[in-house]
């Protein structure tokens, strides 16, 4: 299997922490999406990175979708519980990292436009969310050193991209 990202990519990030942690073999193809001659549209109708491109070719996105792929196909160290619950709660956390992580894009790329296109309002929006979601990722881990307590999961995984990032 190939995967296609950017290796700025914390979403990719995320996936690529994934396979080397189920020890599962892949090659990796760096694409920059932005370009304009990019070829991620063709992989990916909607012209994100990472993408995963399977053996018969079919394409996996986006990372959400990747990673609980990859943790069915390999039985070593699984990354996501079973138990409905803990299973929510690790989806959870990832969900609120990739939203931390939407919210940091959002101001990166706000910020590289000139001063005069930049909208203050929208930057402010972004900056409260990343904050409250900080906030809220501190929350849920408390003291413990793992979000489930004893084991690394798909949730320590996804908060370690979003913080690095
Ligand atoms: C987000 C992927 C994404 O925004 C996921 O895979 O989890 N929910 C998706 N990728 C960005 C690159 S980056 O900010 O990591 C991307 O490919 N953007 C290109 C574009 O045209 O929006």
């Amino acid at each position: 299997m190939k995967l296609v990202t950017s290796l700025t990519s914390p979403y990719g990030r995320k996936v690529r922490v994934v396979l080397l942690e189920k020890k599962i073999p892949f090659q990796l193809q760096v694409e920059n999406p932005w370009l304009p001659d990019s070829v991620v549209p063709s992989l990916n109708p909607l012209g994100k990175v990472p993408v995963l491109v399977l053996e018969d070719g079919v394409s996996v996105f986006d990372s959400r979708v990747i990673v609980e792929y990859l943790d069915h196909i390999s039985p070593v160290g699984h990354l996501i519980p079973a138990e409905p619950k803990v299973r929510m709660g690790v989806r959870g956390v990832e969900a609120l990292a990739d939203g931390v992580t939407d919210a940091a894009v959002a101001l990166y790329l706000e910020r590289k436009r000139t001063p005069e296109q930049q909208s203050s309002g929208w930057l402010v929006l972004q900056e409260k969310t990343l904050f409250r979601g900080v906030e809220a990722l501190s929350e849920a881990l408390g003291e413990k050193p793992w979000y489930l307590d004893k084991n690394m999961t798909l949730a320590d995984i996804a908060c370690g991209c979003t913080l690095g990032y």
